[in-house]
Protein backbone atom coordinates (compact mmCIF):
# COMPACT_ATOMS: atom_id res chain seq x y z
CA UNK A 1 0.00 0.00 0.00
CA UNK A 2 1.63 2.80 -1.42
CA UNK A 3 0.70 6.82 -0.02
CA UNK A 4 0.82 9.03 -3.04
CA UNK A 5 1.13 12.60 -3.34
CA UNK A 6 -1.55 13.37 -5.87
CA UNK A 7 -0.79 17.06 -7.44
CA UNK A 8 -3.72 19.42 -7.92
CA UNK A 9 -5.44 22.97 -8.56
CA UNK A 10 -7.47 24.65 -6.24
CA UNK A 11 -10.98 24.51 -7.32
CA UNK A 12 -13.59 27.07 -7.37
CA UNK A 13 -16.22 27.93 -4.51
CA UNK A 14 -15.73 25.18 -2.34
CA UNK A 15 -16.99 27.89 0.60
CA UNK A 16 -18.67 26.06 3.40
CA UNK A 17 -21.87 27.42 3.37
CA UNK A 18 -24.58 27.23 6.76
CA UNK A 19 -23.86 23.41 7.15
CA UNK A 20 -20.86 21.96 5.20
CA UNK A 21 -20.32 22.22 1.57
CA UNK A 22 -23.16 20.85 -0.26
CA UNK A 23 -23.12 20.74 -4.18
CA UNK A 24 -25.03 19.03 -6.89
CA UNK A 25 -23.33 15.00 -6.58
CA UNK A 26 -22.17 15.13 -10.34
CA UNK A 27 -20.07 18.75 -8.78
CA UNK A 28 -18.26 16.26 -6.41
CA UNK A 29 -17.91 13.44 -8.85
CA UNK A 30 -15.77 16.01 -10.61
CA UNK A 31 -11.62 14.80 -10.67
CA UNK A 32 -10.20 15.74 -7.53
CA UNK A 33 -13.53 17.61 -6.08
CA UNK A 34 -13.76 15.63 -3.35
CA UNK A 35 -10.20 14.59 -2.55
CA UNK A 36 -9.60 18.68 -2.95
CA UNK A 37 -12.47 19.66 -0.06
CA UNK A 38 -11.21 16.54 2.52
CA UNK A 39 -7.33 17.72 2.51
CA UNK A 40 -8.31 21.05 3.26
CA UNK A 41 -10.35 19.79 5.89
CA UNK A 42 -7.32 18.04 7.33
CA UNK A 43 -5.24 20.89 6.22
CA UNK A 44 -7.28 23.79 7.85
CA UNK A 45 -7.55 21.63 11.40
CA UNK A 46 -3.54 21.72 11.16
CA UNK A 47 -3.17 18.04 9.66
CA UNK A 48 -4.73 14.60 10.74
CA UNK A 49 -1.26 13.12 12.37
CA UNK A 50 -1.85 10.72 15.14
CA UNK A 51 -5.71 12.20 15.39
CA UNK A 52 -9.16 10.21 15.84
CA UNK A 53 -11.89 10.89 13.46
CA UNK A 54 -15.47 9.69 13.08
CA UNK A 55 -17.02 9.37 10.04
CA UNK A 56 -20.36 8.48 8.40
CA UNK A 57 -23.65 9.69 6.69
CA UNK A 58 -27.14 9.56 6.17
CA UNK A 59 -26.57 6.86 3.07
CA UNK A 60 -27.25 9.16 0.28
CA UNK A 61 -25.81 8.19 -3.39
CA UNK A 62 -21.99 8.17 -3.91
CA UNK A 63 -21.45 7.61 0.39
CA UNK A 64 -20.08 4.78 0.18
CA UNK A 65 -17.34 6.14 -2.62
CA UNK A 66 -16.87 8.76 -0.36
CA UNK A 67 -16.45 7.39 2.60
CA UNK A 68 -13.64 4.78 0.83
CA UNK A 69 -11.91 7.71 -0.14
CA UNK A 70 -12.17 9.44 3.23
CA UNK A 71 -10.28 6.84 4.63
CA UNK A 72 -7.77 6.35 2.30
CA UNK A 73 -6.79 9.96 2.53
CA UNK A 74 -6.95 9.44 6.41
CA UNK A 75 -4.51 6.92 6.75
CA UNK A 76 -2.10 8.49 4.16
CA UNK A 77 -2.37 11.80 6.57
CA UNK A 78 -1.59 9.52 9.33
CA UNK A 79 -4.18 9.70 11.29
CA UNK A 80 -4.45 6.92 13.85
CA UNK A 81 -7.72 5.86 13.87
CA UNK A 82 -11.25 6.19 12.27
CA UNK A 83 -14.48 4.98 13.95
CA UNK A 84 -16.93 4.45 10.81
CA UNK A 85 -20.73 3.78 11.50
CA UNK A 86 -21.51 0.40 9.10
CA UNK A 87 -22.51 0.83 6.03
CA UNK A 88 -21.03 4.25 6.27
CA UNK A 89 -24.11 5.42 7.86
CA UNK A 90 -24.00 7.54 11.18
CA UNK A 91 -27.34 10.28 11.89
CA UNK A 92 -25.58 13.60 12.50
CA UNK A 93 -26.88 13.37 16.27
CA UNK A 94 -25.32 10.08 16.12
CA UNK A 95 -22.08 11.37 14.72
CA UNK A 96 -21.87 14.25 17.16
CA UNK A 97 -22.42 11.53 20.06
CA UNK A 98 -20.03 9.11 19.24
CA UNK A 99 -17.21 12.33 18.80
CA UNK A 100 -17.57 13.03 22.44
CA UNK A 101 -18.03 10.33 23.88
CA UNK A 102 -14.74 8.38 22.01
CA UNK A 103 -13.13 11.77 22.85
CA UNK A 104 -12.21 12.37 18.95
CA UNK A 105 -10.60 14.68 17.01
CA UNK A 106 -13.72 15.83 15.51
CA UNK A 107 -15.64 13.58 12.36
CA UNK A 108 -16.59 13.95 8.56
CA UNK A 109 -20.33 13.61 7.93
CA UNK A 110 -21.42 12.70 4.62
CA UNK A 111 -24.86 14.69 4.16
CA UNK A 112 -26.92 17.18 1.92
CA UNK A 113 -29.17 16.90 5.05
CA UNK A 114 -32.77 18.17 3.80
CA UNK A 115 -32.12 18.08 0.17
CA UNK A 116 -33.10 15.58 -2.15
CA UNK A 117 -30.15 12.54 -2.74
CA UNK A 118 -28.78 10.92 -6.11
CA UNK A 119 -26.80 11.31 -8.91
CA UNK A 120 -28.67 14.34 -10.48
CA UNK A 121 -29.25 15.75 -6.70
CA UNK A 122 -27.46 17.00 -3.94
CA UNK A 123 -24.04 15.95 -1.90
CA UNK A 124 -22.57 17.24 0.90
CA UNK A 125 -19.50 16.86 3.42
CA UNK A 126 -19.24 18.52 6.49
CA UNK A 127 -17.02 18.70 9.36
CA UNK A 128 -17.22 18.67 13.24
CA UNK A 129 -15.39 19.92 15.59
CA UNK A 130 -13.81 17.87 19.02
CA UNK A 131 -16.96 19.19 20.52
CA UNK A 132 -19.19 16.89 18.23
CA UNK A 133 -20.34 20.25 17.27
CA UNK A 134 -20.21 21.78 13.28
CA UNK A 135 -16.85 23.82 13.34
CA UNK A 136 -16.94 27.17 14.18
CA UNK A 137 -16.67 30.01 11.71
CA UNK A 138 -13.25 30.47 12.43
CA UNK A 139 -12.30 26.77 11.48
CA UNK A 140 -14.71 26.79 8.32
CA UNK A 141 -12.49 30.12 7.22
CA UNK A 142 -8.99 27.81 7.55
CA UNK A 143 -11.00 24.86 5.46
CA UNK A 144 -11.79 27.32 2.74
CA UNK A 145 -8.76 29.39 2.96
CA UNK A 146 -6.69 25.88 2.48
CA UNK A 147 -9.22 25.25 -0.78
CA UNK A 148 -7.55 27.73 -2.13
CA UNK A 149 -4.00 27.41 -1.55
CA UNK A 150 -3.78 23.52 -2.14
CA UNK A 151 -1.27 22.07 -4.65
CA UNK A 152 -1.87 18.28 -3.65
CA UNK A 153 -3.26 15.63 -1.52
CA UNK A 154 -2.37 12.22 -0.06
CA UNK A 155 -4.02 9.27 -0.70
CA UNK A 156 -3.25 5.59 0.17
CA UNK A 157 -3.18 2.99 -3.06
CA UNK A 158 -5.95 0.27 -1.78
CA UNK A 159 -8.80 -1.72 -1.87
CA UNK A 160 -11.83 -0.83 -0.22
CA UNK A 161 -12.37 -1.47 3.69
CA UNK A 162 -15.47 -3.64 5.10
CA UNK A 163 -17.69 -1.82 6.10
CA UNK A 164 -20.29 -4.09 6.05
CA UNK A 165 -19.98 -5.69 9.16
CA UNK A 166 -18.40 -4.32 12.70
CA UNK A 167 -15.18 -4.71 13.72
CA UNK A 168 -11.40 -3.01 13.13
CA UNK A 169 -9.25 -3.42 10.53
CA UNK A 170 -6.10 -2.19 9.31
CA UNK A 171 -5.34 0.47 6.46
CA UNK A 172 -2.09 1.64 5.62
CA UNK A 173 -1.09 1.43 9.69
CA UNK A 174 -4.28 3.34 10.47
CA UNK A 175 -7.36 1.28 12.73
CA UNK A 176 -10.70 1.97 10.85
CA UNK A 177 -13.20 0.99 13.72
CA UNK A 178 -16.22 -0.23 12.25
CA UNK A 179 -19.33 0.51 14.52
CA UNK A 180 -22.95 -0.08 15.06
CA UNK A 181 -24.42 3.27 14.08
CA UNK A 182 -27.43 2.70 16.38
CA UNK A 183 -26.46 1.19 19.87
CA UNK A 184 -24.32 4.38 21.36
CA UNK A 185 -27.06 6.78 20.47
CA UNK A 186 -29.98 4.30 21.72
CA UNK A 187 -27.91 4.25 25.13
CA UNK A 188 -27.42 8.06 24.92
CA UNK A 189 -31.49 8.21 24.52
CA UNK A 190 -32.17 6.07 26.75
CA UNK A 191 -30.18 7.54 29.83
CA UNK A 192 -31.90 10.87 29.12
CA UNK A 193 -35.78 10.07 28.89
CA UNK A 194 -38.01 8.22 31.18
CA UNK A 195 -38.57 5.20 28.62
CA UNK A 196 -40.69 3.24 31.54
CA UNK A 197 -43.52 6.11 31.33
CA UNK A 198 -43.42 6.08 27.96
CA UNK A 199 -43.65 2.65 27.31
CA UNK A 200 -46.35 2.65 29.73
CA UNK A 201 -47.92 4.67 27.60
CA UNK A 202 -47.68 3.24 24.57
CA UNK A 203 -49.01 -0.42 26.24
CA UNK A 204 -52.10 1.80 27.03
CA UNK A 205 -53.03 2.21 23.84
CA UNK A 206 -51.26 5.25 22.75
CA UNK A 207 -50.72 5.49 19.20
CA UNK A 208 -48.06 7.14 17.40
CA UNK A 209 -46.30 7.07 13.61
CA UNK A 210 -43.08 7.88 12.60
CA UNK A 211 -41.79 8.82 9.27
CA UNK A 212 -38.33 8.12 8.39
CA UNK A 213 -38.38 9.47 4.85
CA UNK A 214 -36.28 6.52 3.53
CA UNK A 215 -33.29 8.10 5.18
CA UNK A 216 -30.97 7.40 8.01
CA UNK A 217 -32.86 7.33 11.19
CA UNK A 218 -35.21 4.40 9.90
CA UNK A 219 -32.65 2.34 12.02
CA UNK A 220 -32.44 4.46 15.03
CA UNK A 221 -36.30 5.15 15.40
CA UNK A 222 -36.82 0.91 14.62
CA UNK A 223 -34.82 0.41 17.22
CA UNK A 224 -35.99 2.92 19.99
CA UNK A 225 -39.74 3.39 18.94
CA UNK A 226 -40.49 -0.22 18.15
CA UNK A 227 -38.14 -2.69 20.10
CA UNK A 228 -37.20 -0.70 23.14
CA UNK A 229 -40.53 2.01 23.51
CA UNK A 230 -42.69 -1.03 22.36
CA UNK A 231 -44.87 0.62 19.47
CA UNK A 232 -46.29 -1.28 17.14
CA UNK A 233 -44.32 -3.31 14.21
CA UNK A 234 -44.48 -0.68 11.27
CA UNK A 235 -44.92 2.56 13.29
CA UNK A 236 -41.74 3.30 12.02
CA UNK A 237 -42.48 3.94 8.39
CA UNK A 238 -40.35 4.33 5.26
CA UNK A 239 -37.42 2.99 7.62
CA UNK A 240 -34.81 1.70 5.08
CA UNK A 241 -32.48 4.53 4.46
CA UNK A 242 -32.01 4.42 0.14
CA UNK A 243 -29.37 5.76 -1.89
CA UNK A 244 -32.43 8.36 -3.24
CA UNK A 245 -34.67 8.66 -0.26
CA UNK A 246 -37.00 6.66 -2.61
CA UNK A 247 -37.34 9.66 -4.79
CA UNK A 248 -38.41 11.90 -2.07
CA UNK A 249 -37.29 15.08 -0.97
CA UNK A 250 -36.24 14.26 2.96
CA UNK A 251 -37.09 17.29 4.16
CA UNK A 252 -39.73 16.96 7.23
CA UNK A 253 -42.05 19.58 6.57
CA UNK A 254 -46.11 19.73 6.17
CA UNK A 255 -45.41 19.87 2.03
CA UNK A 256 -42.69 16.94 1.60
CA UNK A 257 -43.82 14.83 4.77
CA UNK A 258 -47.46 14.92 3.14
CA UNK A 259 -48.27 10.94 3.97
CA UNK A 260 -48.01 11.59 7.39
CA UNK A 261 -49.56 14.92 7.42
CA UNK A 262 -52.30 12.65 5.43
CA UNK A 263 -52.15 9.88 8.15
CA UNK A 264 -52.45 12.46 10.64
CA UNK A 265 -55.47 14.25 8.99
CA UNK A 266 -57.79 10.76 8.84
CA UNK A 267 -60.77 10.37 11.30
CA UNK A 268 -58.67 7.44 12.92
CA UNK A 269 -55.62 9.37 13.31
CA UNK A 270 -52.95 8.17 15.49
CA UNK A 271 -52.15 10.40 18.90
CA UNK A 272 -48.88 10.94 17.40
CA UNK A 273 -46.72 11.93 14.49
CA UNK A 274 -43.46 12.85 13.68
CA UNK A 275 -40.94 12.57 10.93
CA UNK A 276 -37.24 13.68 10.12
CA UNK A 277 -35.10 14.65 7.40
CA UNK A 278 -31.92 13.22 5.32
CA UNK A 279 -29.98 12.95 8.31
CA UNK A 280 -31.81 12.68 11.11
CA UNK A 281 -30.98 16.65 12.73
CA UNK A 282 -34.73 17.79 12.36
CA UNK A 283 -37.93 17.24 13.62
CA UNK A 284 -41.75 17.13 12.82
CA UNK A 285 -44.19 17.23 15.23
CA UNK A 286 -47.71 16.41 14.48
CA UNK A 287 -51.09 16.27 16.41
CA UNK A 288 -54.46 14.57 15.12
CA UNK A 289 -55.53 16.87 12.52
CA UNK A 290 -52.79 19.67 13.93
CA UNK A 291 -49.06 20.00 12.98
CA UNK A 292 -47.48 21.67 15.06
CA UNK A 293 -45.33 24.46 14.11
CA UNK A 294 -41.36 24.05 14.72
CA UNK A 295 -41.28 27.56 16.62
CA UNK A 296 -43.79 26.42 19.11
CA UNK A 297 -41.84 23.18 19.47
CA UNK A 298 -39.18 24.60 20.54
CA UNK A 299 -41.17 26.46 23.00
CA UNK A 300 -43.05 23.94 24.69
CA UNK A 301 -40.19 21.84 25.00
CA UNK A 302 -38.63 24.71 27.09
CA UNK A 303 -41.71 25.62 29.05
CA UNK A 304 -41.79 21.27 29.93
CA UNK A 305 -38.40 20.09 29.82
CA UNK A 306 -38.41 19.55 33.52
CA UNK A 307 -40.57 16.68 33.01
CA UNK A 308 -37.96 14.52 31.63
CA UNK A 309 -35.19 13.10 33.80
CA UNK A 310 -32.04 15.11 32.07
CA UNK A 311 -33.39 18.30 32.59
CA UNK A 312 -35.14 17.80 36.01
CA UNK A 313 -33.01 20.19 37.68
CA UNK A 314 -34.07 22.89 35.19
CA UNK A 315 -32.46 24.48 32.26
CA UNK A 316 -29.77 26.64 32.29
CA UNK A 317 -30.85 29.02 29.64
CA UNK A 318 -32.37 28.96 26.26
CA UNK A 319 -31.07 30.40 22.73
CA UNK A 320 -32.61 30.23 19.15
CA UNK A 321 -31.77 30.96 16.01
CA UNK A 322 -32.74 35.46 15.22
CA UNK A 323 -35.09 34.23 12.33
CA UNK A 324 -37.21 31.27 15.02
CA UNK A 325 -40.55 32.57 16.55
CA UNK A 326 -39.83 34.35 19.92
CA UNK A 327 -42.51 32.11 21.23
CA UNK A 328 -39.70 30.55 23.36
CA UNK A 329 -38.44 33.84 24.65
CA UNK A 330 -42.33 34.53 26.25
CA UNK A 331 -41.24 31.02 28.16
CA UNK A 332 -37.68 32.26 29.31
CA UNK A 333 -39.37 35.49 30.41
CA UNK A 334 -41.58 33.31 32.69
CA UNK A 335 -39.38 31.23 34.22
CA UNK A 336 -36.28 33.90 34.50
CA UNK A 337 -34.31 32.44 31.94
CA UNK A 338 -31.66 33.93 29.54
CA UNK A 339 -32.84 33.96 25.84
CA UNK A 340 -29.73 34.27 23.07
CA UNK A 341 -30.64 35.17 19.78
CA UNK A 342 -27.81 34.08 17.23
CA UNK A 343 -27.49 33.55 13.43
CA UNK A 344 -28.71 30.75 11.39
CA UNK A 345 -27.15 27.67 11.69
CA UNK A 346 -26.21 25.16 14.72
CA UNK A 347 -22.26 26.13 14.99
CA UNK A 348 -23.61 29.37 16.79
CA UNK A 349 -24.99 27.98 19.47
CA UNK A 350 -21.60 25.54 20.40
CA UNK A 351 -20.22 28.14 22.56
CA UNK A 352 -23.39 29.01 24.39
CA UNK A 353 -23.73 25.13 25.32
CA UNK A 354 -19.61 24.66 25.93
CA UNK A 355 -19.88 27.65 28.02
CA UNK A 356 -22.99 26.03 30.04
CA UNK A 357 -25.12 29.34 29.13
CA UNK A 358 -27.52 27.28 27.78
CA UNK A 359 -29.47 23.70 27.72
CA UNK A 360 -31.81 23.91 24.90
CA UNK A 361 -31.87 25.30 21.41
CA UNK A 362 -33.25 25.71 18.20
CA UNK A 363 -34.29 27.02 14.84
CA UNK A 364 -37.56 27.25 12.90
CA UNK A 365 -36.25 24.99 10.30
CA UNK A 366 -37.08 21.97 12.63
CA UNK A 367 -34.05 21.73 14.46
CA UNK A 368 -34.22 21.34 18.09
CA UNK A 369 -31.46 20.17 20.64
CA UNK A 370 -29.94 20.39 23.95
CA UNK A 371 -26.54 20.17 25.53
CA UNK A 372 -26.52 15.90 25.59
CA UNK A 373 -24.76 16.88 22.15
CA UNK A 374 -23.76 19.34 20.32
CA UNK A 375 -26.23 18.99 16.86
CA UNK A 376 -30.11 19.52 16.82
CA UNK A 377 -31.27 15.87 17.14
CA UNK A 378 -34.86 14.43 15.37
CA UNK A 379 -35.08 11.27 17.63
CA UNK A 380 -35.02 13.70 21.06
CA UNK A 381 -36.92 15.97 19.80
CA UNK A 382 -39.79 13.38 19.29
CA UNK A 383 -38.73 11.18 22.24
CA UNK A 384 -38.89 14.74 24.72
CA UNK A 385 -42.38 15.50 23.40
CA UNK A 386 -43.28 11.60 24.17
CA UNK A 387 -42.14 11.70 27.73
CA UNK A 388 -43.73 15.21 28.26
CA UNK A 389 -47.09 13.50 26.90
CA UNK A 390 -46.32 10.22 29.40
CA UNK A 391 -45.68 13.08 32.60
CA UNK A 392 -48.73 15.20 32.01
CA UNK A 393 -50.96 12.55 30.47
CA UNK A 394 -52.10 15.54 27.78
CA UNK A 395 -52.43 14.99 24.39
CA UNK A 396 -50.29 17.10 21.36
CA UNK A 397 -53.20 19.56 20.82
CA UNK A 398 -54.63 20.31 24.43
CA UNK A 399 -50.42 20.34 25.45
CA UNK A 400 -50.55 23.46 22.46
CA UNK A 401 -53.60 24.95 23.34
CA UNK A 402 -52.82 25.49 27.23
CA UNK A 403 -49.11 26.66 26.46
CA UNK A 404 -50.76 29.18 24.22
CA UNK A 405 -53.28 30.76 26.86
CA UNK A 406 -50.15 31.07 28.76
CA UNK A 407 -47.82 32.20 26.65
CA UNK A 408 -49.65 33.72 23.81
CA UNK A 409 -49.55 32.32 20.42
CA UNK A 410 -46.85 33.41 17.87
CA UNK A 411 -48.33 32.69 14.31
CA UNK A 412 -45.49 31.96 12.59
CA UNK A 413 -44.58 30.84 8.52
CA UNK A 414 -41.49 30.82 6.40
CA UNK A 415 -41.67 31.80 2.63
CA UNK A 416 -39.37 30.62 0.22
CA UNK A 417 -38.84 31.90 -3.32
CA UNK A 418 -36.61 29.34 -4.58
CA UNK A 419 -34.40 29.18 -7.90
CA UNK A 420 -33.81 32.79 -8.11
CA UNK A 421 -31.19 34.53 -9.76
CA UNK A 422 -28.66 34.90 -7.32
CA UNK A 423 -27.54 38.52 -8.53
CA UNK A 424 -31.56 39.52 -8.48
CA UNK A 425 -31.55 37.96 -4.89
CA UNK A 426 -29.12 39.78 -3.93
CA UNK A 427 -30.18 43.46 -5.34
CA UNK A 428 -32.77 42.50 -3.65
CA UNK A 429 -30.80 42.39 0.27
CA UNK A 430 -28.70 45.29 -0.89
CA UNK A 431 -31.45 47.53 -2.14
CA UNK A 432 -33.78 46.77 1.71
CA UNK A 433 -30.29 46.98 3.32
CA UNK A 434 -30.08 50.59 1.83
CA UNK A 435 -33.10 51.64 2.85
CA UNK A 436 -33.06 50.76 6.76
CA UNK A 437 -32.67 53.76 7.78
CA UNK A 438 -36.03 55.21 6.27
CA UNK A 439 -38.22 52.34 7.04
CA UNK A 440 -39.36 53.57 11.04
CA UNK A 441 -42.58 54.89 10.83
CA UNK A 442 -43.21 53.64 6.93
CA UNK A 443 -46.77 52.73 6.62
CA UNK A 444 -46.93 49.57 4.48
CA UNK A 445 -50.19 46.84 4.22
CA UNK A 446 -51.82 48.57 6.84
CA UNK A 447 -48.80 48.25 9.65
CA UNK A 448 -46.13 50.73 10.85
CA UNK A 449 -42.84 49.60 11.01
CA UNK A 450 -40.96 50.47 14.13
CA UNK A 451 -37.83 49.82 13.51
CA UNK A 452 -35.45 47.88 10.66
CA UNK A 453 -31.84 46.26 10.97
CA UNK A 454 -29.03 44.00 9.79
CA UNK A 455 -28.64 41.45 12.19
CA UNK A 456 -24.97 41.43 13.58
CA UNK A 457 -23.93 38.87 15.74
CA UNK A 458 -21.61 39.10 18.61
CA UNK A 459 -20.87 35.98 20.58
CA UNK A 460 -20.64 36.57 24.40
CA UNK A 461 -18.41 33.59 25.06
CA UNK A 462 -15.54 34.54 22.61
CA UNK A 463 -16.46 37.65 21.16
CA UNK A 464 -16.66 36.71 17.52
CA UNK A 465 -18.80 38.76 15.05
CA UNK A 466 -21.04 37.30 12.10
CA UNK A 467 -21.90 40.07 10.55
CA UNK A 468 -25.26 40.50 7.89
CA UNK A 469 -26.74 37.36 9.04
CA UNK A 470 -29.98 38.44 7.98
CA UNK A 471 -32.88 41.98 8.19
CA UNK A 472 -35.24 42.40 10.66
CA UNK A 473 -38.17 44.28 10.84
CA UNK A 474 -39.97 45.23 13.80
CA UNK A 475 -43.98 45.98 12.78
CA UNK A 476 -46.29 47.42 15.37
CA UNK A 477 -48.02 45.14 17.44
CA UNK A 478 -45.22 42.88 17.94
CA UNK A 479 -45.66 42.01 14.35
CA UNK A 480 -41.92 41.11 12.75
CA UNK A 481 -40.35 40.15 9.18
CA UNK A 482 -37.18 38.80 8.64
CA UNK A 483 -35.25 38.20 5.07
CA UNK A 484 -32.48 36.46 4.50
CA UNK A 485 -30.49 34.40 1.74
CA UNK A 486 -30.22 30.63 2.12
CA UNK A 487 -27.03 29.15 2.89
CA UNK A 488 -27.68 25.48 2.21
CA UNK A 489 -29.30 25.36 -1.28
CA UNK A 490 -26.98 23.34 -4.47
CA UNK A 491 -28.44 26.25 -7.31
CA UNK A 492 -29.54 29.75 -7.44
CA UNK A 493 -30.53 31.49 -4.69
CA UNK A 494 -33.24 30.85 -2.03
CA UNK A 495 -35.37 33.73 -0.51
CA UNK A 496 -36.38 33.47 2.88
CA UNK A 497 -38.98 35.30 4.26
CA UNK A 498 -39.57 34.85 7.85
CA UNK A 499 -42.97 36.07 9.50
CA UNK A 500 -44.46 36.56 12.63
CA UNK A 501 -47.72 38.33 14.17
CA UNK A 502 -48.18 38.03 18.17
CA UNK A 503 -51.51 36.91 19.29
CA UNK A 504 -52.40 37.33 22.89
CA UNK A 505 -56.76 37.06 22.59
CA UNK A 506 -57.51 33.34 23.27
CA UNK A 507 -60.48 33.92 21.07
CA UNK A 508 -58.03 34.20 18.15
CA UNK A 509 -55.84 31.31 18.55
CA UNK A 510 -57.83 29.25 16.17
CA UNK A 511 -57.02 31.08 12.97
CA UNK A 512 -55.62 30.04 9.96
CA UNK A 513 -51.77 30.61 9.87
CA UNK A 514 -51.39 32.17 6.65
CA UNK A 515 -54.74 34.01 7.24
CA UNK A 516 -53.58 35.23 10.67
CA UNK A 517 -50.36 36.24 9.18
CA UNK A 518 -51.82 38.47 5.70
CA UNK A 519 -51.08 41.79 6.73
CA UNK A 520 -47.18 40.66 7.36
CA UNK A 521 -47.21 38.56 4.41
CA UNK A 522 -48.31 41.89 2.51
CA UNK A 523 -46.04 44.13 4.33
CA UNK A 524 -43.33 42.03 3.42
CA UNK A 525 -43.51 41.98 -0.12
CA UNK A 526 -44.07 45.62 -0.16
CA UNK A 527 -41.27 46.86 2.16
CA UNK A 528 -38.50 44.39 -0.20
CA UNK A 529 -40.15 44.87 -3.22
CA UNK A 530 -40.14 41.05 -3.70
CA UNK A 531 -42.02 41.38 -6.96
CA UNK A 532 -39.91 44.17 -8.61
CA UNK A 533 -37.10 42.00 -7.61
CA UNK A 534 -37.66 38.58 -8.27
CA UNK A 535 -40.67 38.45 -10.57
CA UNK A 536 -42.81 36.27 -8.18
CA UNK A 537 -45.71 37.12 -6.10
CA UNK A 538 -46.21 33.54 -4.35
CA UNK A 539 -43.30 31.71 -2.43
CA UNK A 540 -42.68 28.26 -3.62
CA UNK A 541 -43.07 26.91 -0.35
CA UNK A 542 -44.48 28.17 2.80
CA UNK A 543 -43.17 26.05 5.72
C1 LIG B 1 -31.13 25.86 6.60
C2 LIG B 1 -31.96 26.30 7.79
C3 LIG B 1 -31.10 26.39 9.03
C4 LIG B 1 -30.40 25.04 9.26
C5 LIG B 1 -29.65 24.63 8.02
C6 LIG B 1 -29.04 23.25 8.14
O1 LIG B 1 -30.12 26.82 6.33
O2 LIG B 1 -32.57 27.54 7.54
O3 LIG B 1 -31.90 26.75 10.13
O4 LIG B 1 -29.52 25.13 10.35
O5 LIG B 1 -30.51 24.62 6.89
O6 LIG B 1 -30.03 22.30 8.45
P1 LIG B 1 -30.27 27.94 5.17
O7 LIG B 1 -28.98 28.68 5.18
O8 LIG B 1 -30.58 27.22 3.91
O9 LIG B 1 -31.43 28.80 5.59
V1 LIG B 1 -29.79 20.70 7.96
O10 LIG B 1 -30.99 19.77 8.61
O11 LIG B 1 -29.55 20.95 6.39
O12 LIG B 1 -28.26 20.28 8.64
CO1 LIG C 1 -30.42 17.79 8.59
Amino acid sequence: MQPLTIATDPIDGQKPGTSGLRKKTRVFLEPHYLENFVQAILDGIGGAGGKTFVLGGDGRYFSDRAAQVILRMAAANGAARVIVGQGALLSTPAASNLIRKRGADGGIILSASHNPGGIDEDFGVKFNGPNGGPASEEVTARIFEATRAIRAYRILEAHDVDLSRPGTRELGGMTVEVVDPVADYAELMEGLFDFDAIRAMIGGGFRLVFDAMHAVTGPYATEILENRLGAARGSVRNATPLPDFGGGHPDPNPIWARELIEIMSAPDAPDFGAASDGDGDRNMIVGPGAYVAPSDSLAVLAANAQLAPAYAGGLKGVARSMPTSRAVDAVARARGMVCYATPTGWKFFGNLLDDGRITLCGEESAGTGSDHIREKDGLWAVLLWLNILAATGKGVNALMEAHWREFGRNYYSRHDFEGIETARAEALIDDLRGRLDRLPGLEAAGRTVESAAEFDYTDPVDGSVARAQGIQVQLDGGGRIVLRLSGTGTSGATLRVYLEHVETDPDRFHTDVQEALSSVIAAAHEIARIEHHTGRTEPDVRA
